[in-house]
């Protein structure tokens, strides 16, 4: 048996937990906060066969592409003026460990 936790980005936790349960793996999901960038994000805990690693891998990936949106920024001009203006940031992605279980008990 394996444990896979999955650290996915909070936008995407909610369609990758749902995928991962309707392909009928247990998941657990957890807040968690990156230490760089001290933001949010979910870290899901799923344990599973050995033979479905691989499954649940590309359930994860699939819904936790890294893509680029845009979002507003705004920048200050020193003489009280604000001006609002789109960047493109990279969102998304999954850093994902997989472990061994040396056992599994459920009482
Ligand atoms: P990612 O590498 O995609 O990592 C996203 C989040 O996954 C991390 O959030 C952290 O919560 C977790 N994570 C990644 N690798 C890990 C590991 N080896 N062990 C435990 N947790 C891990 P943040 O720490 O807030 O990092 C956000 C993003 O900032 C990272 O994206 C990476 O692109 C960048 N980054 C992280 N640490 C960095 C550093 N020391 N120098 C430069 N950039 C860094």
């Amino acid at each position: 048996m394996k444990l896979i936790l999955a650290i996915v980005s909070n936008d995407d936790s909610s369609s990758v937990s749902s995928s991962l349960t309707k392909a009928n793996f247990q998941v657990t999901r957890l807040a968690t906060t990156g230490g760089f960038l001290r933001a949010g994000n979910t870290t899901l805990i799923v344990g599973c066969e050995d033979k479905l690693v691989d499954k649940a891998v590309e359930i994860i990936g699939n819904e936790s592409k890294r893509r680029t949106e845009i979002v507003p920024s705004t920048a200050s001009y020193d003489i009280g003026r604000y001006a609002s203006f789109p960047v493109e940031v990279q969102v998304g992605g999954a850093t994902i460990f997989i472990l061994n279980v040396e056992q599994f008990v459920k009482l």
